[in-house]
């Protein structure tokens, strides 16, 4: 396998430059979001995804608006990684008439059809039998397409993990389980909840083809992931990928985490794939820092533009209570 820098060295200066763009937008999105719960402007429940930017990003490096992606309750750093507006992403968390999905999905149910972004979703658990519905669609259809279920440790525990992982192996679809492993399902540790010495390898008693990736490394999760596209793409089968990550922060904004020691959690943020990221470009000179600092100003600007936005912009209106609830057909 080849090492980071050699990887860099592969791409496009426009691929690192968008990898680097989305995975900063992440960031900078998510405590944009964390200090407006703070201060009550967004209702219900925040999951941040701090940390786990190059897992996301990595993940859909090279899928297209066309496959599909099943998100989770942490899901606005895969919205982003695939694509989605930020400024609808901020009117929808706030609950705001303009958001993605006019302001009554909120932060677990944000989705977006035209990027292929199936839904955040509030079951853990919840993506992979809709993942795998996707991929029969795209089988049927024979399209190409594929899909992504995004998962945590703690949904790799659940029962319609393990169903929908088997009909993918029975159906054989192009679906691809990734399991982002990041120590803790809410505040019980992986290594105590998950009972197999893996996730992937769990996964491989499935009959699933399994790779494990260091989560907080762009470049190997792209490398898991085009083993994994290769598979889906080429044959129509289905993948398992874990990637390790650390979650910087609580289960939601605002736990206060009595669980996690202090030195554990600063073990959890030193492992920061940004700062990885960009050290690995900037050593093979493919960008510099001045270049890295200026897009972290376009994303300043655009969080903030974002955010404006969303504290400015109404409500939905009394009238359209009952219209976006159920789907029609
Ligand atoms: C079916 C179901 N059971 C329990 C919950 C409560 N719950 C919300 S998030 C969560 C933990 C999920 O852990 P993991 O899958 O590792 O994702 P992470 O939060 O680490 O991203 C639990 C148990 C839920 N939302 N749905
Ligand atoms: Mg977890």
């Amino acid at each position: 396998m080849a090492d980071g820098a050699s990887q860099a060295l592969q791409m496009s200066r426009d691929e690192l430059r968008r990898a680097y763009r989305r995975m900063k937008t992440i960031r900078m999105f998510e405590e944009r979001v964390e200090k407006e719960f703070a201060a009550g402007n967004i209702p219900g429940f925040a999951h941040v995804y701090i940390g786990q930017e190059a897992s996301g990003v990595g993940v859909c490096h090279d899928l297209t608006d066309e496959d599909y992606i099943g998100s989770t309750h942490r899901g606005h750093g895969h919205c982003i990684a695939k694509g989605c507006d930020v400024k609808g992403m901020m009117l929808e968390i706030m609950g705001k008439a303009g958001g993605l999905c006019h302001g009554k999905g909120g932060s677990m149910h944000i989705a977006d059809l035209s990027k292929g972004m199936l839904g955040a979703n509030a079951i853990v658990g919840g993506s992979p039998p809709i993942a795998v519905g996707a991929a029969l669609t795209a089988k049927m259809r024979k399209n190409g397409r594929v899909s992504v279920a995004f998962s945590g440790d703690g949904a790799s525990n659940q029962g319609t993990t393990f169903e929908a992982m088997n009909m993918a192996v029975v159906l054989k679809v192009p679906a691809i389980f990734v399991f982002e492993n990041n120590g803790y399902g809410e505040h019980t540790a992986a290594s105590y909840a998950v009972g197999a010495p893996s996730i992937a390898e769990r996964a491989r008693s499935f009959g699933l083809m399994a790779d494990c990736v260091d989560g907080s490394d762009f470049f190997a999760v792209v490398d898991g992931m085009r083993r994994a596209l290769d598979r889906a793409r080429s044959e129509g089968l289905p993948y398992a990928l874990e990637t390790t990550c650390t979650r910087h922060l609580g289960h939601f904004v605002g736990d206060p985490q009595p669980y996690r020691t202090p030195d554990e959690l600063a073990a959890a943020r030193a492992v920061d794939p940004i700062k990885n990221f960009r050290a690995r470009v900037t050593d093979v000179k493919l960008l510099d820092l001045a270049e890295l600092d200026g897009i972290d100003a376009e994303i300043a600007a655009e969080i903030e533009d974002a955010a404006q936005a969303a504290l400015a912009a109404p409500f939905p209106d009394l009238s359209t209570l009952e219209t976006d609830v159920y789907s029609r057909y």
